[in-house]
């Protein structure tokens, strides 16, 4: 339970932070709820510091005051674990926005926990982050970090942890830890930057990260592929990543999410090299659309033998390969424009695949037939982004039915975007009683007075 912000404390903050960095009342509005609309919560305070030395002088304050604490980056987080849902004071770090020149030898920049992975990614001509999210201009990289972010590259170059190769961070008692010097090789001791990707704001606030960059991709190729169905986009997603050296994404998403997109935002459908049947014969499954994107030497010819006769849209141009991205990244909205969606995902190993993707829905359907089921994801990673808009309450049924069947495959109920508040009710799904004890032992080291994030995650 967090104490109340009194006025001296808020004077205080004030004191370090600058007044006009101290948010309450209406302009908190903005930080207590996310962007899908369905975690709304409330702050007496928005705390916005500039720098490590801010960030440690708030966090001390706050846990002498036993005030509770959310670390916020750019709010694009998706299960609730960046909003103040019990009246949490929001510490929000978006004006941490410094940005070293990116070392060339190295490939490697240090990031303020504020700055958005499009300037990351921006940062230099000939190098790249290897996350690529839809979200990008908003989210940031200390947001990034706490939820090991995941998206549209991980086949390649894996998820926010693998680019990690240090952190700054402040403790909830104001002390700061350092490890930022970015050597690949260092074996000094327990590997902390790892231990705070994933830990959802829960362990410490990270204010920098030394990030390893990538080459930037050479004469990406996009291919946009009608297949005969959910069995069909696995295969090719498989085939591609055996045969494609260049390969980039694998993404998917269905005739559902398309048709919501091409009525309710205007996309116009996509133009196939030939027709795409669409109307589903009772032998055949519905269409289904693997995008597909590669670079380097060879990449074009490497999907076009691939691809072979099925009906496709190829694009080199960058705005022809925006186009076809858009199908895919405007996917998250689809379910916003019918109603305020419930957002999982989720993962299963290779081999079940398949099976996830063409029974979810229904299995959504038993527990609410009304319920509109969109899916997409990320096909090589096992990756199935379910949004649901539910016409029966949303009182946990969706999660159980989904969470249910992910288990019995031997699966995850948090692919990339984290537990949160959403999902801590299955958490016992995924992690046994000895994990989520020792949780509780990492996260009490950390953070003895709990002052961080106690909402999510085991205490
Ligand atoms: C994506 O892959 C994101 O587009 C968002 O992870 C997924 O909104 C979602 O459910
Ligand atoms: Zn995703």
């Amino acid at each position: 339970m967090t104490a109340s912000l009194s006025p001296v404390t808020l004077r205080f903050l004030a004191g370090v932070v600058g007044q006009q960095h101290v948010l309450t009342g209406a302009a908190t509005a903005g930080f207590a709820v996310d962007w899908t609309g369905r975690f709304q919560g409330h702050t007496p305070a928005v705390v916005r510091p500039r720098d490590t030395e801010q960030v440690a002088a708030v966090l001390a304050r706050c846990t002498e005051a036993g005030l509770s604490v959310v670390p916020q980056g750019g709010n694009t987080g998706l299960v609730g674990g960046g909003v103040p849902l019990h009246g949490e004071v929001v510490l929000s770090l978006t004006r941490l926005a410094d940005l070293s020149e990116p070392d060339p030898d190295a490939r490697q920049v240090t990031a303020g926990a504020g700055v958005t992975l499009q300037r990351v990614a921006d940062a230099h001509p000939d190098l790249d982050l290897g996350i690529l999210i839809a979200s990008r201009d908003s989210a940031t990289v200390g947001g990034a970090v706490a939820t090991n972010a995941g998206g549209l590259r991980v086949l390649r170059y894996g998820p926010m942890r693998s680019q990690l190769r240090g952190v700054e961070a402040v403790l909830s008692d104001g002390t700061v830890v350092s490890h930022l010097s970015g050597l690949v090789k260092d074996n000094t001791g327990y590997d902390y930057p790892s231990l705070l990707a994933g830990s959802e704001g829960t362990l410490a606030v990270i204010t920098r990260a030394r990030l390893q960059l990538v080459p930037r991709p050479r004469d990406p190729v996009t291919a946009l592929i009608a297949a005969g169905g959910l069995a069909e986009v696995h295969d090719l997603a498989r085939r591609a990543l055996a045969a494609v050296p260049g390969l980039l994404s694998a993404e998917f998403f269905t005739q559902a999410g398309l048709d919501i997109l091409s009525s309710r935002a205007g996309l116009r459908p996509p133009v196939f090299d030939q027709p795409v049947f669409d109307q589903p014969a009772a032998d055949r499954a519905p269409p289904a659309y693997l995008l597909l994107d590669a670079a380097g030497p060879g990449a074009l010819d490497d999907l076009g033998d691939l691809i072979g006769d099925l009906p496709a849209a190829v694009g080199q141009a960058p705005a022809d390969r925006a186009r076809l991205w858009a199908y895919r990244e405007r996917h998250p909205e689809a379910a916003g424009f019918l109603g305020v969606p419930i957002k999982l995902d989720v993962s299963v190993p290779a081999g079940q695949w398949v099976r996830l993707a063409s029974t979810v829905a229904a299995t959504v359907a038993a527990a609410d037939p009304g319920a509109t089921v969109i899916i997409y994801g990320h096909v090589a990673d096992g990756n199935v982004h379910v949004n649901i808009v539910p016409a029966a309450p949303a009182d946990g049924r969706h999660e159980e039915a989904v969470f249910g069947l992910v288990a019995s495959l031997g699966g995850s109920i948090s692919a990339e975007h984290g537990i949160g508040v959403l999902k801590g009710r299955w958490l016992e799904l995924a992690r046994s009683g000895a994990e989520r004890a020792l949780f509780a032992r990492v996260r009490s080291a950390f953070d003895p007075a709990g002052t961080l994030n106690p909402g999510i995650l085991p205490r």
